[in-house]
């Protein structure tokens, strides 16, 4: 059954479970054409996440900023497609959350390698709060932090596993949150890392 965190914030375990091998496909396709790599801050600090997208938007963050690009900086060339395989999966989430006809224009990818971290932050580059954000896990387990509508209210832990997908809408859209140091394991599909899928209507 959905576990509702608060309005909106709904986790649906192992949800992605059986798309699992071929989601993991896809974003060998798509990294062949878009590689992961280590975005710098507008604070001038590399990410220790290493990140690409796919879609018609993808978010990327230089010393100018964060935003979402057409383009991918690195190649000149636009983002691979998001596979329909991805669309549907984040739709088919996104309505059992209660959020029917979620269509992402972006793709995130997230990969995090022993000790890569996200530190706390809020998804603000988005241009309607009211669409939600879809993620999903791959590979090895991590601890999530989630916090509250302020950077100093105090967070939660929440293991995401390998085929876990949250929602994140409505109130729960624009909580403070993070990922700590992902933990040295091993997952079959992934080896070392955890991959994230979040899934976003940028445009
Ligand atoms: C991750 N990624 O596990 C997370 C999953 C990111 C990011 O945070 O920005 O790439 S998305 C978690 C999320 C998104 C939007 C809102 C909230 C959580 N929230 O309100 O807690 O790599
Ligand atoms: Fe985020």
């Amino acid at each position: 059954p959905p576990e509702v965190l608060e309005p909106g914030a709904v986790v649906l375990r192992g949800f992605a479970l059986a798309q699992a091998t071929d989601l993991l496909a896809a974003v060998q396709q798509i990294t062949a054409q878009a590689p992961f790599r280590h975005l710098v801050t507008p604070g001038g600090l590399t990410m220790s996440v290493a990140m690409t997208n796919c879609g018609a938007l993808g978010w990327v963050s230089d010393r100018s900023g964060y935003r979402y690009d057409p383009i991918d900086p690195q190649t000149g060339q636009s983002w691979p497609t998001m596979p329909l395989l991805f669309r549907q999966l984040a739709r088919e989430a996104a309505e059992t959350a209660g959020f029917a006809g979620f269509a992402p224009d972006a793709c995130l990818i997230n990969r995090y390698a022993p000790g890569a971290r996200l530190s706390l932050h809020q998804d603000r580059d988005e241009g309607n709060y009211a669409h939600p954000i879809v993620s999903v896990s791959l590979g090895v387990p991590a601890m999530f932090l989630w916090g509250g509508a302020q950077r100093a209210d105090k967070t939660r832990r929440i293991a995401l596993l390998h085929g876990d997908v949250v929602v994140w809408g409505g109130p729960a859209r624009l909580r403070f949150h993070g990922v700590l140091p992902l933990p040295e394991a091993h997952h079959p599909l992934t080896g070392a890392h955890r991959i994230n899928l979040t899934f976003r209507k940028a445009g």
